[in-house]
C-alpha cells in the first residue's frame, strides 16, 4: 500500500519535530514548510530535526505569502496537513500584535484557501490553543465553553479556529482544530516558563548563573508533554468526520510549584533563587486553566502517558546535560587563556 503523505508547517518546532517522528514511525512519507532563512541557516535552525533530515522534504515557503503556499500545495498532493507554524509566544504578542496576527490569521486562512484550490480532500488539522479561554468562563474549560482571548496570540487563534471552523462548514472540508493546553519538553523554546526555569536551574547548578527572574509565580497551567500531545492531532485526523477536541492533562500547577519541583531536583530551595520581576508580567493575564479532556479520551481513546513530575524531572535532566557541557566548555577556554 502506498505511504500516507502528510505536510506539517513548524515542522522546526517542538511539536512540529515531535509530530515528524510520530508519523515517520508510523510509515508516513512526511513533507515540511520551512521559511527559506531557515533552510539557508540549517546548523542553528534545524537542531530540533538534524536526526530526520534523511528522511522528510522540506519545501520553502512563507506563512505571508499565499502564492508560496499555492506552490507547494501545485506541485505535491497530501492526505493530510498539519498546519502548526505560528508565532506562539504569547509575551511576544503583546510586544507585536500586528506580525503575530498577519503571521497566525493570514497564515491559516492562505493554508486553507491553497487546499480549497487545488486538494479539498487533503485533511487539515489547526493548532488551537487554551488560550482561546483566556479569562476563563468555567473551570475546568471544554469544548463548549465560550472563549475570551486575552492577548494578541489568544485573538489569532480564535480566528485561526473559526477560519478552520467555516471550511468545514462552506466547503464540506474535513477541517479540524486540536484545543490544546500547554505542552512542555526538553524541545521547548527557552522563552517559554518551563524551559526558562530547567535550564535556570542547571545553569544555577553548574555555577553558571546565580538568580532566576520571573513574572508572575501564581499563574495555573494544565501541563503535559508534547510527545503525548502529538500522537492525538494524528488520532483526531484518523476520525471518519471532523470535531474540535480539548486536549489537556486535567492537573493544574502553578508557576512556582514548577520552580519548586524544579529546582528540588538538584536540591535546591528555589526561594532562594527565584525573583519576581514586573518585566515578565504580561498586560493581561490567563491567570488559570485547566482542560477537560473526556470527550477526546473517549473519542480517541487517548490518555497521556507521561506525569507531571516525569515532564519536570526530563526538562531538568535535559538541561543538566546541556548545563554540563557548557561549562566545560567554559573551563577548557579558560585553561587555554
Ligand atoms: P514553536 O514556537 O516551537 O514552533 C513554531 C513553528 O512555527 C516553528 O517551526 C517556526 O519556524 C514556525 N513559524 C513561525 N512563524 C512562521 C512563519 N512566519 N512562516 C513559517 N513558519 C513559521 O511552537 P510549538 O511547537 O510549541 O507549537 C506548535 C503550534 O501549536 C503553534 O501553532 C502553537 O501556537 C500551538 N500551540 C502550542 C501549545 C504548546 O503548549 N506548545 C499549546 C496550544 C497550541 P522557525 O523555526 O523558522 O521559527
Ligand atoms: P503560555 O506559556 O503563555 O501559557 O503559552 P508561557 O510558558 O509563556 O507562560 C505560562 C505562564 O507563566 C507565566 N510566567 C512567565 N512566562 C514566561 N514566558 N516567562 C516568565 O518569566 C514568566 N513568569 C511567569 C505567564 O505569565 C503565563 O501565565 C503557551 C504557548 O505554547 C502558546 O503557544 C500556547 O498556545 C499556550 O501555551 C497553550
Amino acid at each position: 500500500m502506498k505511504p500516507k503523505k502528510a505536510l506539517i508547517t513548524g515542522l522546526t518546532g517542538q511539536d512540529g519535530s515531535y509530530l515528524a517522528e510520530h508519523l515517520l514511525s508510523l510509515g508516513y512519507e512526511v513533507h515540511g514548510l520551512v521559511r527559506r532563512v531557515a533552510l539557508e541557516d540549517p546548523g542553528r535552525r534545524f537542531n530540533r530535526i538534524e536526526h530526520l533530515l534523511d528522511q522528510i522534504t522540506l519545501h520553502a515557503a512563507s506563512l505571508e505569502s499565499y502564492p508560496s503556499i499555492f506552490h507547494i500545495f501545485s506541485r505535491h498532493q497530501f492526505d493530510e496537513c498539519y498546519h502548526l507554524a505560528a508565532q506562539s509566544f504569547v509575551g511576544e504578542s503583546f510586544a507585536d500584535g500586528f506580525s503575530t496576527m498577519n503571521t497566525n490569521i493570514n497564515g491559516t486562512h492562505y493554508m486553507l484557501a491553497g487546499l480549497r484550490e487545488l486538494q479539498p480532500q487533503c485533511k487539515f488539522y489547526f493548532a488551537g490553543s487554551s488560550e482561546m479561554f483566556g479569562k476563563v468562563r468555567e473551570v475546568p474549560q471544554k469544548e463548549t465553553t465560550p472563549f475570551h482571548p486575552r492577548s494578541p496570540y489568544g485573538i489569532s487563534k480564535v480566528a485561526g479556529f473559526d477560519l478552520t471552523r467555516n471550511y468545514r462548514e462552506a466547503y464540506g472540508m474535513f477541517c479540524v482544530s486540536g484545543i490544546f493546553f500547554n505542552h512542555e519538553s526538553p524541545r521547548r523554546g527557552f522563552e517559554f516558563v518551563t524551559r526558562k526555569i530547567t535550564s535556570a536551574v542547571a545553569h544555577i547548578h553548574q555555577g553558571l548563573a546565580s538568580e532566576l527572574r520571573v513574572g508572575n509565580l501564581e499563574a495555573r497551567r494544565d501541563w503535559g508533554h508534547a510527545k503525548d500531545y502529538v500522537r492525538a492531532m494524528h488520532l483526531m485526523v484518523q476520525r471518519e468526520e471532523p470535531e474540535d477536541l480539548v486536549v489537556a492533562s486535567g492537573e493544574s500547577h502553578s508557576v512556582r510549584e514548577f520552580c519548586e519541583l524544579a529546582f528540588a531536583e538538584v536540591g535546591l530551595d528555589y526561594r532562594d533563587y527565584v525573583i519576581q520581576d514586573e518585566k515578565f508580567y504580561r498586560p493581561a493575564e490567563v491567570e488559570h486553566l485547566i482542560g477537560d479532556s473526556s470527550k477526546a479520551r473517549e473519542a480517541l481513546g487517548w490518555e497521556p502517558q507521561y506525569t507531571f513530575q516525569e515532564l519536570v524531572k526530563e526538562m531538568v535532566s535535559r538541561d543538566l546535560e546541556l548545563a554540563g557541557k557548557a561549562a566545560e566548555m567554559a573551563s577548557s577556554a579558560g585553561a587555554i587563556a
